[in-house]
């Protein structure tokens, strides 16, 4: 036995000095320190001992074991220097000084930051949820049952029948007034899913929608705050156009123009020559929805409005194809 862990402690010794990178050196380490390596194998056949042998035999082989743990580290140590030494002779001399490039937040991010400092000075916190979600909180809570027009509109990639990828923000509020009560004041950002692609279309997109709930609150509550919130994410001087519109979930309904940010109305390609651009959609908390999470709505009333970040983004920065946001391109984010 004694000479058998000698001749390991031997064998270890050798193996070690061969190897020439950490990596084949854990291998080597696992056939003799491993949990079913050599060392453990041969303290295992101690318990058959005759007892007087085993106290000795114990300590001899945990003194093996010590040394071939020695030996790893030592070999280990020699192999990391080496390759110092190895990186420092490969500097290239021809590579440009300072200044590094740093890395820098994505354009998504400024003006998703941006929405929250706007949004938190109107009082609203922020809202999240999962983007695998179930049918009843993306679609039937929102007044869309399973034969609803407005389903191909969403142009949904479904998981199984009743899991899918959320197509737009909603189901967070849904979610948020299911464990919550009124008031409530909040936006919901994050990415949403569509099957969908082309200059203006991403399979994923952010999306930012907004909610507020209260014992009163009215139309022109909601145009003041989308009012703030334009003139603050663009320019003071930008008008807002409200036209009537349907969704499912709210009524009455509106989508929002804002007065062209490059021709500033006078019409221009960017917004197809009509002076306007379309950027947001809203309207009153429809009393179904109200009735899906339990909200008396004799007693509750509020709106919603929902807008997609890429498209602000595209507009703020002027952006001409929405794919640039998920290419990663240095020379388009380094821009920002
Ligand atoms: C759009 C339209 C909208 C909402 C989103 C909403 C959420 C709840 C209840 C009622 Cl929980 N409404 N969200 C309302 C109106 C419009 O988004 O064009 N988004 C890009």
């Amino acid at each position: 036995m004694l000479e058998q862990l000698k001749n390991l402690q031997i064998a270890a010794k050798n193996e070690f000095l061969k190897i020439k990178d950490a990596g084949s050196l854990e291998q080597i380490r696992v056939k003799y320190l491993g949990r079913k390596g050599l060392i453990s194998q041969l303290m295992k056949t101690i318990a058959s001992l005759p007892p007087e042998e085993k106290p000795l035999i114990g300590k001899k082989a945990n003194e093996c074991k010590r040394v071939i743990e020695y030996f790893l580290e030592e070999r280990l140590s020699q192999l990391k220097q080496k390759s110092t030494k190895n990186k420092k002779e490969k500097i290239d001399l021809t590579l440009p000084a300072f200044p590094f490039l740093t890395g820098h937040k994505h354009p998504i991010t400024l003006v998703l930051e941006e929405t929250y400092q706007i949004f938190a000075g109107l009082g609203f916190e922020i809202a999240e949820g999962p983007e695998i979600e179930k049918d009843f909180y993306n679609f039937e809570a929102l007044n869309i049952p399973k034969d609803h027009p407005a389903r191909d509109m969403h142009d949904t990639f479904y998981i199984s029948k009743e899991i899918l990828l959320r197509t737009h923000t909603s189901p967070v509020q849904i979610r948020t007034m299911e464990k919550t009560h009124p008031p409530i004041r909040i936006i919901a950002p994050g990415k949403v899913y569509r099957r969908d692609a082309d200059v203006t279309h991403t399979p994923m997109f952010h999306q930012v929608e907004g909610l507020l709930v209260d014992t009163s609150a009215s139309f022109s509550e909601l145009k003041g705050i989308l009012t703030a919130f334009v003139h603050q994410m663009f320019d003071p001087q930008t008008r807002l156009r409200f036209r009537p519109s349907y969704f499912p979930f709210t009524e009455p309904s509106a989508e929002i123009d804002i007065s062209c940010v490059m021709c500033r109305g006078e019409g221009c390609r960017v917004c197809s020559n009509t002076g306007w651009l379309e950027i947001l959609g809203a309207g009153m908390v429809h009393p179904e929805v109200f009735r899906a999470v339990d909200y008396d709505s004799e007693k509750y009333i509020g709106f919603a409005f929902g807008m997609g970040m890429e498209r602000i983004a595209m507009l703020k920065y002027g952006i001409g194809d929405i794919r640039l946001f998920f290419e990663n391109d240095l020379r388009f984010l380094t821009q920002f």
